[in-house]
C-alpha cells in the first residue's frame, strides 16, 4: 500500500470521469473510498487502491438469487447511502439478475439469468439471499419450476465467487428455527464447501459493499473466520465495543423494558442481550446512516445475536448470554502498546478526517486502535505538549 497522498495520484481526469459516472462530487467519492478502506481495516493509502479499482476495473457481473427469506438483506442495501444503491448497482457492480429489483419477469427473467451466466462464465459473483429448504426434495422453494437446491448448484458451478448474504443464507437463520420443518439449510451445507458469509438479519450493507470492493480491488475475497465471515467485520465481540459497556462493568443494568435503568441507557445484559457472545461490528458501524448509535442496543433493544450461528433464532431472546471473554473494551486505554505497528493514531485521524463525519467506519478505526498511553505520549511529544501525568 502506498502513502495517503496516493489518492491524489489518481489524476484530475480520472476523478472527473468518476464524478460524471457516479454523479457524486470528487470529495464524496474520496470519502466513500476511504470509508470502505477503513471498514475493511486496510492500512493508510488503501483508499487510493480502492479508488483506482472502482475507477478502472470492469464492473463484476453479479447474479443475486432469493430463496427462503424476507428480502431484508436487499432492503438494507436499498437503505445504503454514500453512494445510493442505484449508483452502486449501476456503476460499481453489474447487477444482471435480481428477482426483486429487475423489471423482467417470467421467461424473460430466466433468459436474463442464463445470458449473464453464459456471458460471464467463471467470472461472475453469485450472491445468495435466503436459506435453502432441503426436505421433501427441496419442494418448499421453487422458482421458474426449479428447486432452490438445483438453482444454487447450477449458478454456483461457474461463479468466480459465492457470497451468502444474511443469516438465512449463512447458516439457516430465521427459517431454520426449530423444528425447522422445511429443512432450511445454509449455502455452504448445500454446496458442500465453504463460502464467504455476511450474516446479520439484516446484515450491514457496508459489510457487503466492502466485501465486493475488496474483490474488485484485490481480485480475491477478504480473509474470513472459520464460519466464512470477513474478519474485518466479524472479529470482535459486540460487547467489546458497546457504548453501554461502562454500565455493564459498573453493574448497572436495565431489569425491565421501560424501567428507570432502561430509560437511563443502562446495560441490557439482564434483558438477554447477546452482545457478549456475538461477533459483529454493529456498535462501531451503525445502520442506515442515521447517525451514531443507530443499532439495536443503541436503540434500547438487546442484541439477539443475529450474526451468530447457534445464538440468533436459536437461544431464547431473554436467556442470559454466555460470556465469551472478559477482555476490556477497546475504547479503554491499553496497558502496553508497541509502537510502529499497524496503523498509527495519526494516520487513522488523517483518514477519519478524509472520510468525514458521515463515515461510521472511520469512527470504528479510531476506536479500534485504542488510545494507548504510549501512543498518546508519542503524539504529545511530537506536538511538544506536556503529558498529563495523572493519566499515564
Ligand atoms: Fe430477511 Fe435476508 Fe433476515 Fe434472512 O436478511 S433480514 S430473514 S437474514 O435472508 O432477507
Ligand atoms: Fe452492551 Fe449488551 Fe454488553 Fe451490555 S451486555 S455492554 S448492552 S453488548
Ligand atoms: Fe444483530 Fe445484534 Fe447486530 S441483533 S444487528 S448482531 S446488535
Amino acid at each position: 500500500m502506498g502513502d495517503i497522498n496516493d489518492i491524489f495520484s489518481l489524476g484530475r481526469e480520472a476523478l472527473q470521469g468518476i464524478e460524471q459516472r457516479l454523479g457524486m462530487s470528487r470529495r464524496d467519492y474520496l470519502q466513500f473510498c476511504a470509508t470502505l478502506a477503513v471498514t475493511m481495516g486496510l492500512p493508510t493509502g488503501a483508499d487510493a487502491a480502492v479508488a483506482k479499482a472502482i475507477e478502472s476495473a470492469k464492473r463484476p457481473s453479479v447474479i443475486w438469487l432469493h430463496f427462503q427469506e424476507c428480502t431484508g438483506c436487499t432492503e438494507s442495501l436499498l437503505r445504503a447511502e454514500h453512494p445510493t444503491l442505484e449508483k452502486l448497482i449501476l456503476e460499481i457492480i453489474s447487477l444482471d439478475y435480481h428477482e426483486t429489483l429487475m423489471a423482467a419477469a417470467g421467461h424473460q427473467a430466466e433468459a436474463a439469468r442464463k445470458d449473464a451466466m453464459k456471458a460471464n462464465k467463471g467470472k461472475y459473483v453469485l450472491v445468495i439471499e435466503g436459506a435453502i429448504p432441503v426436505k421433501e426434495n427441496g419442494n418448499y422453494c421453487k422458482i421458474g419450476g426449479h428447486t432452490a437446491i438445483d438453482l444454487l448448484k447450477e449458478c454456483a458451478a461457474d461463479a468466480a465467487a459465492v457470497i451468502a448474504i444474511g443469516s438465512c443464507a449463512s447458516w439457516g437463520g430465521m427459517p431454520s428455527t426449530g423444528p425447522n420443518p422445511s429443512g432450511a439449510s445454509s449455502v455452504a451445507e448445500v454446496l458442500g464447501k465453504p463460502v464467504v458469509t455476511i450474516p446479520g438479519c439484516p446484515p450491514n450493507p457496508y459489510n457487503f459493499l466492502a466485501t465486493v470492493v475488496h474483490f474488485l480491488t484485490f481480485g480475491k475475497l477478504p480473509e474470513v473466520d472459520k464460519l466464512g465471515r470477513p474478519k474485518f467485520a466479524y472479529s470482535r465481540l459486540i460487547h467489546e465495543n458497546c457504548e453501554r459497556r461502562a454500565h455493564f462493568d459498573a453493574g448497572r443494568f436495565a431489569m425491565e423494558f421501560g424501567d428507570a435503568g432502561h430509560r437511563q441507557g443502562y446495560c441490557l445484559y439482564k434483558l438477554g442481550c447477546k452482545g457478549p457472545e456475538t461477533y459483529a461490528n454493529c456498535p462501531t458501524l451503525g445502520f442506515g446512516d442515521a447517525g451514531e448509535n443507530n443499532w439495536p442496543v443503541g436503540c434500547g433493544h438487546p442484541c439477539i445475536g443475529c450474526t451468530e450461528k447457534g445464538v440468533g433464532f436459536a437461544k431464547p431472546i431473554h436467556q442470559l448470554a454466555t460470556m465469551k471473554s472478559v477482555a476490556p473494551p477497546l475504547q479503554y486505554a491499553r496497558i502496553v502498546e508497541e509502537q510502529g505497528k499497524g496503523a498509527s493514531f495519526a494516520s487513522a485521524a488523517a483518514l477519519a478526517a478524509l472520510a468525514g463525519a458521515a463515515a461510521g467506519a472511520a469512527v470504528m478505526l479510531t476506536r479500534n486502535l485504542g488510545l494507548s498511553h504510549a501512543a498518546q505520549e508519542a503524539e504529545a511529544a511530537k506536538a511538544g505538549k506536556p503529558q498529563d501525568k495523572a493519566r499515564s
